[in-house]
């Protein structure tokens, strides 16, 4: 059995790293030698053309650096600007220069030369995301044989929106050349094949293949999950360690947690807040909202727009509602580490999961996982989160119908614990049958 070498554009950094694909991926990483490969973070004019490795953690990682060009063109270019919001339906913010793609060739085509070298015949490749969407057709050129597999961690967008690209059709070539493609929910999975019929002339075979000539990809859905077991271990620990006051015995809590995108919908959910304290006088002083929205992406004009967008959203609806004792919203632009995310799912009564569109989201499985089966908080989730397919029992909503999400607000303050500890079983008995380690299984055994 050969290697298990993984790509994506970050890699865990550190002597002990942590985050979900370390969990998933930790285990094939350590067994059998393998190896994560990733951008450094630190940007050289002139980037060395070999693999520098990381010496210090469980498994070997080796890295490769960036130039400030690159940086622009590749990162917050092509990959930013022009894929993540094609990939999330957003046409409209696309921002197209022929340099940001000629770079995005480039540093894929550096990457797959530095990579080809060390390949052995038996290593499988496992490629994230879509920083390295032409990675397989680069190492074939090189004349790679191996087992390729791609992952993409967004949704796949419809044939209609992938010709928003002057070079969609490539994007079909691009996949073409991995063994295998998953994605996150079926509905990808369908664009996908159409997409790769309708705009890169490909066959849609039986089995979810498809056939461009000369190879067969087969595409199918493999949701990411989570270790709901350790992380519903983690929030119970770590509600007990919550500063006094964060939730009073009178007062109810809903939270939301997402970059600052955006894909997340926070401004449509400030809006449904707000239209939900217009209608409910009696619950003014008696619930809040803590969003806990870190900036990402700075520098780019769609992320300073939504930063401005939210910022003012709040101001108003506290401006409107807050009294001395009580502000509506919390907006916190600062990440919060991991364990105390955990310890404030648990101690919430609502996680407002209202994206736009999302590959899977994993906020609102810790949401789930983090609940007191006893007296479990209820999980409001947009129909456009890839998670939506699984997690059926939640109240599900559409996020551009502000006053649908006021309505369901009310519905998630009322309903009656035997309600809430159905609907949370139900949703938890998913989430242990499919958790991390059956995603990053089901994904390397279908890879071959
Ligand atoms: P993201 O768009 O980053 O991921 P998500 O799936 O919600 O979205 O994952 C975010 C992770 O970061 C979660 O584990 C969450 O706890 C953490 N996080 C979010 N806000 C935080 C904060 N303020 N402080 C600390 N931690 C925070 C992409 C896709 C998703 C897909 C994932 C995994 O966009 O659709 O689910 O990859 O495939």
């Amino acid at each position: 059995m050969g290697r298990l070498i993984c790509l994506s554009n970050r890699i865990p950094l550190g002597p002990n790293p942590t985050g979900g694909l370390v969990v998933a991926l930790g285990d094939a990483l350590t067994e059998r030698g393998g190896i994560w490969i990733g951008t450094s973070g630190e940007l050289v004019e002139s980037p060395e053309p070999a693999l520098r490795e990381i010496e210090d953690g469980p498994f070997r990682r080796l890295v490769f650096d960036l130039s400030p060009e690159e940086q622009a063109n590749y990162y917050h270019g092509f990959s930013n600007s022009v894929l993540w919001p094609l990939l999330h339906g957003r046409t409209d913010l696309l921002d197209i220069h022929g340099e940001f793609l000629t770079s995005y060739k480039d540093v894929n085509r550096r990457l797959a030369r530095m990579l080809a070298p060390m390949l052995e015949p038996e290593d499988r490749i496992w490629v994230h995301d879509f920083h390295m969407l032409p990675l397989a057709y680069k190492l074939r050129t090189l004349g790679a044989q191996n087992r390729i597999g791609f992952f993409l961690h967004t949704p796949f967008p419809t044939p209609l929106a992938l010709q928003a690209l002057p070079n969609g059709a490539e994007i079909s070539q691009w996949l073409a050349h991995y063994d295998l493609v998953g994605l996150q929910a079926v509905r990808d999975v369908r664009n996908c094949i159409a997409a790769m019929v309708e705009v890169g002339g490909a066959t849609e075979l039986a089995g979810g293949f498809v056939h461009l000539a000369p190879r067969q990809t087969r595409i199918a859905a493999f949701p990411i999950a989570i270790d709901a077991t350790d992380f519903a271990r983690l929030a119970a620990e770590e509600i007990e360690k919550l500063p006094a006051g964060i939730r009073k015995p009178d007062r109810r809590l809903m939270i939301g947690v997402d970059r600052l995108d955006y894909t997340k919908g926070v401004p449509q959910r400030f809006r449904a807040f707000g239209e939900f304290l217009a209608r409910h006088e009696d619950w003014h002083r008696h619930v809040s909202l803590i969003q806990i929205s870190p900036p990402t992406r700075e520098g780019v004009a769609a992320y300073d727009d939504i930063r401005a967008e939210t910022e003012h959203l709040s101001g108003q609806i506290n401006g409107a509602y807050a009294e001395i004792t009580w502000a509506p919203i919390r907006f916190i632009n600062r990440p919060v580490p991991r364990e105390t995310l955990a310890g404030l799912y648990r101690a919430a009564d609502i996680a407002l999961v209202t994206p736009l569109m999302d590959g899977m989201n994993l906020v609102a499985k810790e949401f789930v996982a983090a609940q007191d089966p006893e007296d479990p908080g209820v999980l409001i989730l947009s129909q456009f989160a890839g998670a939506a397919e699984q997690l059926e029992e939640a109240l599900i909503v559409n996020p551009h119908d502000i006053e649908q999400m006021a309505t369901a607000m009310m519905t998630a303050l009322a309903m009656p614990l035997p309600e809430r500890k159905q609907r949370h079983a139900a949703l938890m008995q998913v989430l242990t049958r499919h958790d991390v380690h059956w995603w990053s299984r089901g994904f390397l055994t279908a890879l071959g």
